[in-house]
């Protein structure tokens, strides 16, 4: 049988949100670590297979797809049978990829190392001015966030199932908690980030569990 693997960097928060989605599908795969700092994302070898020069990327038997999302989606529908990130109402399922959205294309882009670095030679950042940059655009995303966790009872943030909206959230808890992030400002972001460390699935795919975690 032909060999799934993910390309990804332990601390990469796109990469977490595969791993979640990989774990919670049950299905196995080979970690190839990408190291970020070293540049290995702009090697010629990893180009050649992914030009973004971004990770995650996942080779599933031959079909590669790079961006977290894509191939969460792709997951979902090629693997129907294992548990589903995103639901079959239309509405719940616009809700499930309106969070997820608001995460992975409003806030994560703003905080990527290659923008951080262009903040620094093109912009005269300072590492602190960078951190607040990110700190910044975290928290413009969690403020409207935590609004609309709070309407919510739910114990996830779009039900009582772990769907795609948790994929992106709990990964990005983990960055504004990195960053510095005040997270006693989001206490129902906090409240299912918590819920989501309790679940297995969630609680592997953790950085700090990584084989390039250091
Ligand atoms: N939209 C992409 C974002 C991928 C991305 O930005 N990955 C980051 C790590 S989280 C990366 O590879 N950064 C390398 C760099 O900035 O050079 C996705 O969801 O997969």
């Amino acid at each position: 049988m032909a060999e799934r693997v993910l390309y990804g960097y332990f601390r990469s928060s796109a990469a977490y949100r595969v791993r979640i989605a990989l774990n919670l599908k049950g299905l196995d795969y080979r970690y190839q670590p990408i190291n970020l700092l070293k540049g290995e994302q702009q090697s010629p070898e990893y180009l050649a297979i992914n030009p973004h020069g971004l990770v995650p990327l996942l080779d599933d038997g031959g079909v590669r797809i790079a961006q977290s999302l894509a191939i969460c989606e792709y997951l979902d529908e090629a693997y129907p049978d294992t548990p589903r990130l995103l639901p079959a109402d239309p509405a719940a399922r616009a809700r499930v990829r309106s969070l997820a959205l608001a995460i992975a294309a409003d806030i994560h882009p703003l905080q990527n190392s290659r923008v951080g670095k262009y903040l620094q030679t093109e912009y005269g950042k300072d590492e602190e001015g960078k951190a607040g940059w990110i700190r910044h655009w975290i928290g413009t995303g969690f403020d409207a966030l935590e609004t609309l966790l709070a309407e919510s009872s739910s114990r996830y943030a779009a039900g009582d199932e772990p769907t795609l909206a948790d994929v992106c959230l709990l990964p990005q808890v983990f960055s504004a908690r990195r960053f510095g992030v005040e997270m006693a400002r989001y206490p129902n972001i906090v409240r299912v980030a918590d819920a989501l460390e309790r679940v297995p699935a969630f609680a592997d795919a953790h950085p700090s569990r990584q084989p390039d975690a250091v």
